[in-house]
């Protein structure tokens, strides 16, 4: 088979979103650490400089959408896209939230100055903390509904949006008021409960001994 390289850093959702996909896929591959935040990933994988990018051949793709795309068309087993067009236009509807509204203050405000800064013994601002939660609320609720709807979020069928999602709220839960949030959202939570318990959820968990989602 065609060698696949995935170039990552071990702390990135984008990341571990396509290790999930790969997992589920079953397929190997081969790994490679980039810390975009301390170095510039090469440009030919990644002109904007960050991560992950997908070597396959010779072929190379960036945008962790597209690469999750790519793989579910590339290697059909499972599928991991619902088979009904609103089904799938909802589950393109869910990556779209979580990228356009959802990464920013989930991971990059709560996460990183509820959790990850003062584990790192970095400096952490409190007022950040704050605008993220402040700006979760919409996204949790938009996906709380579509949860709700059931077309995609349904924890007995696990597709590409699960894969988005999922790095992005277990992050989020880590901050105890993140964790404390989620409770306002019970058809979110009830899904993520279940693809928590997932192999390819589990054995992609960064693994820094830091505090376990325990809401
Ligand atoms: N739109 C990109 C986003 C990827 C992204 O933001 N990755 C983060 C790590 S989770 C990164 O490389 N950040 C480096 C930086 O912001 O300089 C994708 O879908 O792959």
């Amino acid at each position: 088979m065609t060698r696949l390289e995935l170039h990552g850093y071990r702390f990135s959702v984008y990341t571990r979103i396509v290790r999930m996909v790969l997992h589920e896929k079953g397929l190997e591959y081969a790994y490679r650490e980039v810390d975009p935040f301390a170095e510039t990933p090469d440009p030919a994988l990644h002109p904007f400089g960050r991560v992950p990018s997908l070597r396959h051949g010779d072929a190379v793709l960036y945008e962790t959408a597209a690469i999750t795309r790519y793989l579910d068309a590339a290697f059909p087993e499972p599928v991991l896209m619902p088979p009904a067009p609103l089904a799938q236009a909802r589950m393109m509807q869910v990556i779209s939230i979580v990228d356009s509204y959802g990464y920013w203050p989930l991971v990059r405000q709560v996460f990183s100055h509820g959790v990850f800064r003062p584990l790192e013994g970095e400096v952490a601002d409190a007022k950040e903390l704050e605008a993220g939660l402040e700006a979760a609320k919409p996204v949790l609720q938009a996906l709380d509904d579509i949860a709700s709807e059931g077309l995609v979020l349904d924890p007995r069928r696990f597709t590409l949006a699960c894969a988005h999602l999922a790095p992005m709220l277990d992050y989020f839960t880590r901050a105890t008021e993140g964790a404390e949030m989620m409770g306002y959202y019970p058809q979110l939570l009830t899904w993520l409960y279940v693809t928590r318990e997932r192999a390819c959820f589990r054995d992609t968990l960064p693994d820094l001994g830091w505090p376990k989602f325990t809401p």
